[in-house]
């Protein structure tokens, strides 16, 4: 397990809507932000289990207050990866007065699970938000489902994701996808927003499993964008049935973004395997 060093009143290299795995440095001693009471590590595949856990403070208390408005950017956002990029799983979890996180998660095979706690704390100063790792076990053969090279649509459930054009991606550049997103019967996809944002853009690094994230937004929604470094990116839905997507992906390598969007009152979640230069 990698302790992340985030730590109060310091410099952040990294900060916005997600990070590499470890690329998030900091300067200082204070004691970190830390996952504790985290449990259980082992889940059984398909079985509903309780994931709880609390967000220690530098001074050893429990994190109890945290972003709350328009927007994706509040809260915890509990992320689950499996490691070979197969598998995801996105929630926004309830946080308990006492600081206590629980929810309720199936892992759906035996595998290695990458954990990200992505939290927006409500506290003074510069820190927006900050990313906390762990990894779940779940024992039995696991699936190796390869990521496959590009392609430029991906089917979910008889929706269909096509991307207008290759994209060319360099890290630390922000580039945008325009993707058109249609219904099984051929008509454009009408987004209805989930967790605060029209779309997620959820991208994992293939092997070092670093993350990062974006949303897209409607006009006039606020509190949407996300931040690496200076560079600052937000998505929006440009018109019926498109999304125009932010990548922007802290480190070179095989990506796979997650694209997740609620149509129809469903949920779907498209991925796509993009190489950053
Ligand atoms: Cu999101």
């Amino acid at each position: 397990m990698r302790r992340t060093a985030v730590l109060a009143g310091v410099v952040f290299l990294v900060v916005g809507c997600g990070s590499g795995g470890t690329s998030q440095l900091t300067v200082g001693a204070a004691r970190p932000f830390g996952l504790a009471g985290f449990t259980p590590t082992r889940f059984s595949a398909g079985k509903p289990t309780r994931l709880s856990f609390t967000i220690d403070q530098p001074s050893g208390k429990p994190l109890t207050s945290y972003r709350t408005g328009p927007g994706p950017h509040t809260g915890v956002h509990l992320i689950i990866v499996r490691s070979d990029l197969g598998a995801l799983i996105h929630d926004h979890p309830p946080v308990g007065a006492d600081g206590r996180i629980s929810e309720t998660i199936t892992l759906p095979t035996p595998g290695r699970y990458r954990v990200v706690v992505d939290a927006y704390p409500n506290l003074p100063g510069p820190l927006r938000n900050f990313q906390l790792f762990r990894v779940i076990t779940v024992p039995g053969t696991a699936p190796k489902v390869g990521l496959g090279p590009f392609r430029r649509t991906a089917v979910v459930s008889g929706y269909r994701f096509t991307l207008t054009n290759r994209p060319r991606l360099k890290a630390i550049s922000p580039a945008f996808l325009t993707l058109d997103v249609v219904r099984p019967d051929g008509t454009p996809a009408t987004f209805t927003p989930w967790f605060g944002a029209l779309a997620h853009a959820i991208f994992f690094r293939s092997g070092s499993l670093d993350y990062f994230h974006t949303h897209v937004c409607s006009a006039g929604m606020t509190g949407c964008t996300s931040i690496l470094g200076s560079t600052r990116i937000t998505g929006r839905a440009t018109k019926p049935g498109q999304l125009r997507v932010g990548v922007l992906v802290p480190v070179p390598g095989i990506w796979r973004l997650f694209l997740q969007c609620k149509v129809d009152r469903r949920v779907l979640t498209a991925p796509f395997t993009l190489t950053v230069r």
